[in-house]
């Protein structure tokens, strides 16, 4: 899929004659087996040499180029961080506007320098804290904003005027901007001195993240109207934050993350045209988001090639006049898909080196992870050297003394190029297609990402892909003496959220601002929102901002517009064969974990249940509350669809009661309940509740994602049969999940 227009591309130039001579007698074996041996294929097709020379790049374009100078390959400033560092940018967020603002107080004095707010699900979906569907997502994986009040008690003390805030926020997009605007205004801070970014970037909700509300086609005019809002009254304000990280976090390979996300730039740039605004007041308030992986190499090529492919494709489509329209500014996270929760303390060495690479990248902005974010939310702890990782590499190490120290060297020059032209490849499929928005509808670029998941998966259940601690050279988890796996879990401290206190406490606060507030000016706001989201010719986000000082909550302001865009339903389709197709089979060299199980076993395995039980066994892959991130569910869907299981994927956002229902109509044997939103304590026993109601209890259940150890113990004793932490290979848990069906002994 990853095809590429490049003729010849450097990957493929042949080796210098007179080096393959001496490494064949290095590696005492024939040329052509060095080749074979050390020329490897990365999963984007790119075939990286050991070597790279004069002959891969075209040194004359090479040689001219200058940070700062078009097509800004090497930066986009001159100086780049020799004259100021890149923004240290934590995202974080958790239980109550008060406990959060506690928080970013202390990161900004412990030399944090920019604010990146994590929303609670419920206020993502567009419901109030007190909605019976979001019982437990409350304040659990970001902080829960009901109304303006929540916001100003978010930024109590901080000066919006001095802190820029990105918000990371797509489908209540409308309310939460209108609640930050008047939040500021109410600390004295005019809209026009505002800066900051909302992610505001739909498309890739319908293609990877899920937190959408309503159907594209509004979704898209919310974008226009919120880029015509602000190029009138917040100019200096980015509308959008062009995110290619969760498509990474999806299981997409660079070129798939680089190439769409370009893709959805331009798509971006259309929205705001259509809207009425010329291109240089859209393109240089548009910036960027990737997601920063271990392939180091690569990694700093996106970041390079992504500035290229950008500047040149603006120009050509748009013929801008303002030279900053042509610039990509991003700001980058370390990948959360790469940390495990075996060994934790690896994920700081991974976090460190994923970071190097944003920064050699020349990233504007940076959010590294913290060590337990496989495990729980992150703790003070984690957060802290987290925040001290970018301080050390800020501070002590000397890299922000030269500006694109990768230069000029022949491998980062070839590759940077490579992957320009693969995304390229992948640009000119969205274009044919009419556009990113059209490609989104017609669905191929998630089954794209979702394809790329199942092969990273399989690759790294065969051990090809390398975990150290996981697929290879990992601790017994027996054996108590040596067992520093599990020391080193268990002795993390683990931040808990008492979901029922921060629901309770935020339903108190509803009912008070909606007792204190001029009831018919309610009225009246929610009714111009319902006719602005009618009347093309209104600007949505004017008439959320008047509302929001009416003091109408976000699950008012959402509500008036569901009430004529209605909600959009996702459609399901699970991707086959690539799990299967990209399985090489178990990798049994020294370190490699052999105990688990082969693919073909777990086949065997599959059949002969077949014959024994007259069907198949049946799963049912379910997602409830408001955690939208599915590709762990996905994955499991197509890998076990591969394996032989008859699979069944619930729809997103379901309560447990309707789990239940869905799982007792299809008659199946078993539920995976794949949750990554903390929210497993409230809904899993919920679950297990109905299924008992319903006398369903023959049906097994088993929960995978982010669960912490500390709670195993409780899901046990209500009858979770298997819980499958980051890092299972799918055909271990899927024996385990055989044997729970078959009530045999589960190791
Ligand atoms: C910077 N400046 C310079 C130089 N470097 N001036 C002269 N010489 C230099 N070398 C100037 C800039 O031009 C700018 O000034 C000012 O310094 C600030 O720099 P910046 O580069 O604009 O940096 P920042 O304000 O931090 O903005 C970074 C971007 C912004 C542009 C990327 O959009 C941003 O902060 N994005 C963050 C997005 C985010 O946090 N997302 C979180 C996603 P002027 O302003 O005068 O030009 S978290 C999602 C995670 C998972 C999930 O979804 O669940």
């Amino acid at each position: 899929q990853a095809g590429h227009t490049m003729k010849n591309p450097p990957g493929e130039r042949p080796l210098p004659k007179q080096w393959l001579q001496v490494a064949a007698k290095e590696l005492k074996c024939s040329e052509e087996e060095v080749m074979k041996k050390l020329v490897l294929t990365y999963p984007e097709g790119i075939h990286v040499k050991p070597i790279y020379t004069a002959e891969d790049i075209d040194w004359d374009a090479v040689k001219s180029q200058l940070p700062g100078f078009y097509p800004f390959t090497r930066g986009i400033h001159a100086s780049m961080y020799t004259n100021k560092p890149w923004t240290i940018r934590q995202y974080a967020g958790f239980s109550t506007a008060e406990e959060s603002n506690r928080f970013y107080k202390q990161a900004l004095a412990a030399g944090q320098k920019g604010l990146s707010v994590a929303f609670d699900l419920a206020t993502h979906r567009g419901y109030d804290s007190d909605h019976p569907r979001v019982k437990g997502d409350v304040g659990m994986a970001g902080v829960a904003i009901d109304s303006v009040e929540d916001m100003k008690l978010l930024f109590d003390s901080i000066p919006l005027d001095q802190v820029t805030v990105s918000m990371t926020m797509n489908g209540a997009v409308l309310p939460v901007l209108a609640f930050y605007i008047v939040a500021a205004e109410e600390q004295g801070v005019a809209k026009e001195k505002l800066s900051g970014t909302i992610q505001n970037d739909i498309l890739k909700e319908f293609m990877v993240r899920n937190t959408f509300i309503f159907p594209p086609q509004p979704s898209m005019r919310t974008i226009g109207d919120i880029m015509q809002y602000c190029a009138q009254n917040m100019p200096k304000y980015n509308t959008i934050s062009v995110s290619g990280y969760h498509m990474q976090e999806a299981g997409a390979n660079a070129a798939l993350e680089l190439g769409f996300t370009i893709a959805d730039g331009i798509e971006y740039l259309r929205t705001g045209i259509q809207a009425g605004l010329s291109v240089d007041q859209v393109a240089p308030r548009v910036s960027f988001f990737f997601g920063i992986g271990m392939n180091f190499y690569v990694e700093i090529a996106k970041l390079r090639a992504a500035r290229k492919l950008w500047a040149n494709l603006v120009k050509e489509k748009f013929q801008p006049k303002n030279p900053k329209s042509l610039l990509l500014r991003t700001h980058c996270q370390t990948s959360g898909y790469s940390l495990t929760e075996q060994e934790p303390y690896n994920n700081v060495i991974r976090t460190t080196i994923e970071a190097l690479s944003a920064v050699l990248g020349g990233t504007q902005s940076l959010h590294t992870n913290s060590l337990d974010e496989a495990i729980a939310l992150p703790s003070a702890f984690s957060a802290r050297l987290a925040r001290n990782t970018q301080l050390i590499l800020q501070l002590e190490t000397g890299i922000p003394n030269v500006a694109d120290p990768w230069g000029g060297s022949f491998m980062m020059e070839a590759l940077t190029d490579e992957l320009a032209s693969r995304a390229e490849y992948i640009i000119q499929e969205v274009e044919k297609s009419g556009g990113m928005a059209k490609a989104v509808a017609q669905g191929w670029p998630k089954l794209w990402i979702e394809e790329s998941a199942a092969r990273k998966q399989a690759r790294i259940d065969s051990g090809e892909e390398v975990i150290v601690g996981v697929n290879k050279y990992r601790l017994e988890s027996s054996s108590s003496d040596t067992d520093f796996s599990n020391q080193q879990s268990e002795e993390l401290e683990i931040l808990k959220i008492d979901a029922q206190r921060v629901r309770d406490s935020q339903i108190e606060r509803i009912k008070k601002v909606k007792s204190s507030r001029d009831e018919e000016k309610v009225k009246q706001c929610l009714a111009d929102l319902e006719m602005a989201a009618k009347d093309t010719s209104k600007n949505l986000l004017e008439a959320s901002v008047n509302a929001a000082r009416a003091r109408c909550t976000l699950g008012e302001i959402c509500g008036s517009l569901e009430k004529v865009w209605g909600r959009h339903v996702p459609k399901d389709d699970v991707v086959s064969g690539a799990y299967r197709g990209s399985y090489r089979g178990m990798k049994k060299d020294a370190g490699s974990k052999q105990e688990g199980y082969d693919l073909e076993q777990v086949i065997e395995h599959v059949v002969q249940f077949e014959e024994r039980m007259g069907r198949r066994p049946r799963i049912l892959v379910a997602k409830m509350g408001q955690d939208g991130h599915d590709r762990g569910a996905k994955v499991i869907a197509s890998g076990f669809a591969d394996l032989g299981f008859d699979v069944d994927i619930g729809p997103l956002f379901s309560t447990p009661q309707e789990v239940a229902k869905q799982a007792i109509e299809a008659d199946v044997h078993c539920i995976g309940v794949s949750s990554l939103a903390a929210a497993h304590l409230t809904l899993v026993p919920e679950l297990m509740e109905e299924l008992q109601k319903q006398s369903a209890t023959h049906i097994k259940v088993i929960v995978g994602g982010v669960i912490p150890y500390t709670d195993y113990d409780f899901l046990k004793k209500i009858g979770i049969k298997v819980i499958c932490g980051p890092g299972t290979r799918i055909p271990d848990a899927a024996m385990q999940v055989l044997k729970a069906i078959e009530d045999e002994p589960i190791n």
